[in-house]
């Protein structure tokens, strides 16, 4: 039986032109994204880092338009992690406005395309105006139903699995559950993306080729796929080709 096949035009360098092929029938429900190589895009056009975070919000708007198109159900993004409070203090300042900027921009898009944000992370630490313009986001996007922008924000996954630990600990103290009642699918619920499920694809860009303590616990069975384009740079057919290289690993090691 053959598989519904869409045909997307991909351009290398504006010159050759290639057909690619992806199976909307097969298309991974959910996709994590670790949106890396932002300050290094600034850098090499000699512009400062925020440059590069600006433009990497842009990217955020088209990638989910065309995750959109594709069939996507979740979009897991890798806005913040507990680890960059390292970085400069104006950086971050900069880049705990973008929420705000998003919304002032894109969200009358989102809505219009029925996309759900989404957010997982530690509020803690993070600034009022930011949470604010997050609350905003999915408050009125809470009643859509199509596809689900969950951005993770301050997150780290050990510290994920740390809470979630610290929670199933607290609820046998109690006497809420039995430890022998402890599983993996109960473990699971208590991450904070049990809502989405687990990604089958991983998206990194910028050339690292490392997880940098992103969903851990999530990522034991997923897909991984690195590219060295800079996030900035990185474009929808970039997206189909993540996807189609999935759909061909699947080919190869699924069942017949
Ligand atoms: C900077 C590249 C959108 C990665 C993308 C506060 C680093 C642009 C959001 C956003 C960031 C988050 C929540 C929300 C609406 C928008 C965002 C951060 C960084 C961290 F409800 N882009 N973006 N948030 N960057």
């Amino acid at each position: 039986m053959l598989n519904k096949l869409t045909n997307l035009t991909k351009t290398n360098n504006k010159e050759s032109k290639k057909d690619i092929q992806l199976d909307l029938s097969r298309i991974p429900r959910h996709i994590a994204i670790i949106m890396d190589g932002n300050g290094r895009w600034a850098k090499k056009r000699g512009l400062p880092r925020v440059a590069g975070h600006r433009e990497g919000m842009k990217v955020v708007r088209k990638v989910v338009k065309r995750a959109n198109e594709l069939g996507v159900k979740a979009l897991t993004m890798y806005a913040f992690s507990t680890e960059n409070w390292k970085r400069p203090k104006p950086e971050v300042e900069f880049i705990m406005k973008l929420p705000e900027q998003f919304l002032l921009t894109y969200l009358p898009e989102l809505i219009e395309e029925n996309v759900q944000v989404r957010i997982m992370g530690e509020k803690k630490g993070v600034p009022s105006y930011t949470l604010k313009a997050v609350h905003e986001a999915v408050e009125r996007t809470k009643h859509n139903d199509g596809l689900i922008l969950n951005f993770a924000l301050n997150y780290g996954s050990r510290y994920e699995i740390t809470q979630a630990v610290r929670q199933l600990a607290s609820e046998i103290e109690e006497g809420k559950i039995k430890s022998e009642e402890v599983d993996e699918k109960l473990i699971g619920s208590y991450m904070m993306s049990s809502e989405v499920g687990d990604p089958e694809l991983l998206i990194r860009t910028s050339g690292e080729i490392r997880l940098s303590n992103f969903m851990l616990w999530q990522l034991a069975y997923t897909e991984l796929w690195f590219t060295d384009v800079y996030w900035p740079d990185f474009t929808a057919s970039d997206l189909d080709q993540a996807i189609l290289d999935y759909q061909n690993r699947g080919r190869r090691f699924g069942g017949v």
